[in-house]
């Protein structure tokens, strides 16, 4: 594997970066994750809109052009032959001082590593996630404001061992005021009847692209969707839960706090969208060439 790194391409075992780097020393930096079907990187323009929307919001500046970003991701996935993958796209503050100062770090720097993803395993996209709500509450925006997608990912790493420690794959996270989030990797959606409902950002949820695709696909099916403050009750009463990510694509939620959601397994609007937005990975994409 050949990893990008500030313009070069290195051998994977020779891809490494400095101790100093703000990235690990403080979480100080941004990504992305991106995937590529049938050789597109998907929905690649959304995500580099992102990235620099995330970037700007801690005041980190990129050393290089939206533009050239987006050509370096694509010829990253070139280089290592990628069909069918991942792409984890960061951005650090750069090499800088043991202190916090990021004015003392001299340039970001830009990796891009092309590989392969782990989905959940395909017996749960039929059965059904079973999750739980978690008493780690998702950050307070004016802490770290969710819809940065930090390098600082420990709100949700936090969140993720409590879900395991309980045997639970995934989480449900509440705000500060103990409305609904996001889980810790994905956002949430329910569905009643033909309305689908989904936290708006402010509620704590990053602006997920596959929550953004899944909204624009299901009003051109004809569904009503509507951002909309959620507490528990309303994923208990729910006739679907579903969860949405770039990892994850769609998948349904059969159980929450140990209580079945409408039947108990993905219903038939999350298995249709599912189905929908599968269609539209080989629609969309940037070409790799
Ligand atoms: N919320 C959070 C907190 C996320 O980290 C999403 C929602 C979904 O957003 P997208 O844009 O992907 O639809 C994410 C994305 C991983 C992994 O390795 C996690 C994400 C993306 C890719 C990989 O667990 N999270």
């Amino acid at each position: 594997m050949k990893v990008y790194i500030n313009g070069r391409m290195v051998d994977e075992k020779n891809a490494k970066i400095s101790v100093f780097d703000h990235g690990l020393l403080y979480g100080d930096g941004v990504f992305e994750g991106i995937r590529v079907y049938h050789k597109k990187v998907f929905t690649l323009q959304r995500h580099i809109d992102r990235l620099y929307r995330s970037a700007k919001a801690i005041a980190l500046e990129i050393a290089m052009t939206p533009d050239a970003m987006s050509k370096a991701v694509v010829r990253t996935c070139k280089q290592n032959g990628i069909t069918n993958g991942y792409v984890r796209l960061i951005v650090t503050r750069g090499v800088g001082t043991l202190g916090l100062n990021p004015y003392l770090c001299k340039q970001s720097q830009v990796i891009i590593i092309a590989g392969g993803i782990q989905l959940y395993p395909v017996e749960l996209y039929e059965e059904g996630l079973s999750i739980i709500t978690v008493g780690t509450m998702r950050n307070h925006p004016e802490a770290i404001n969710p819809r940065i997608k930090s390098l600082n990912y420990l709100n949700n790493v936090l969140a993720k061992i409590e879900a395991l420690n309980s045997g639970a794959m995934e989480c449900v996270m509440l705000n500060p005021q103990g409305y609904v989030a996001e889980a810790s990797g994905d956002n949430i959606f329910v569905v009643q009847g033909d309305r689908l409902r989904t936290p708006p950002v402010w509620c704590g949820a990053l602006e997920g692209i596959t929550r953004a695709v899944v909204m624009e696909l299901a009003q051109d099916m004809g569904y009503t969707v509507k951002e909309d403050v959620l507490t528990r009750y309303d994923l208990y009463t729910a006739d679907e839960v579903f969860l949405t990510g770039t990892a994850a694509e769609i998948i349904g939620v059969g159980v929450i706090d140990k209580r079945p959601i409408g039947a108990g397994r993905p219903g038939p609007v999350t298995l249709q969208l599912a189905e929908r937005f599968k269609a539209y990975t080989r629609e969309e994409g940037t070409l790799i060439e």
